[in-house]
């Protein structure tokens, strides 16, 4: 049931579609480094795991999460690219820099998405501390790095 399903690092195995072939590039921010690394890990593991190919799987790094939708541009313009994976951390701090850099991620990688019709997933964790980041970056409440991958192959299997 959708609404008791909170963690998609604990998907049903409900056969995914095949991605042997498929192309993948992940955008990854370096701002809160050790939060987006874990996320690049999950989604990288994540799409190995389900079949596709190390070298059908790009990354390209920006240097925070503002500038993941140009990233996203810039790959997803690319023909072979069958779906990007945005990968960020924006921790909600004493500015009202948080809401400017979440709307416009948000909106921007949506656009993206729509532009070049194809899967752009929104990987961007935006918690309130670097403790409930960790906790969704491979702690306790799994990683939301697989669940983006996974997000992506459901999406190229529509
Ligand atoms: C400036 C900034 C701040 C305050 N916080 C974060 C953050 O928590 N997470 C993140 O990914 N990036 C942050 N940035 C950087 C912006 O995303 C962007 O890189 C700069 O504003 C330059 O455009």
């Amino acid at each position: 049931m959708a609404s008791t399903l909170k963690n998609l690092s604990e998907y049903s195995q409900k056969q995914l579609t095949d991605i042997s072939d498929k192309k993948f590039a992940i955008v990854v921010s370096e701002w809160n480094e050790s939060v987006t690394e874990a996320l690049f890990s999950g989604a990288l593991e994540t799409l190995l795991s389900n079949g596709a190919s190390k070298e059908n799987i790009y990354r390209k790094d920006v240097p925070g999460s503002f500038e993941l939708s140009l990233g996203a541009q810039y790959v997803a313009a690319l023909e072979e690219i069958d779906a990007v994976i945005c990968l960020g951390c924006v921790i909600q701090g004493e500015t009202r820099h948080f809401d400017f850099i979440c709307d416009a991620v948000a909106n921007g990688i949506t656009n993206v998405s729509l532009k070049y019709n194809k899967p752009v997933i929104f990987g961007v964790l935006t918690p309130d501390t670097q403790k409930q980041a960790l906790d969704r970056a491979g702690g306790k409440h799994g990683n939301k790095g697989d669940e983006a991958a996974i997000t992506a192959i459901k999406m190229l299997g529509f």
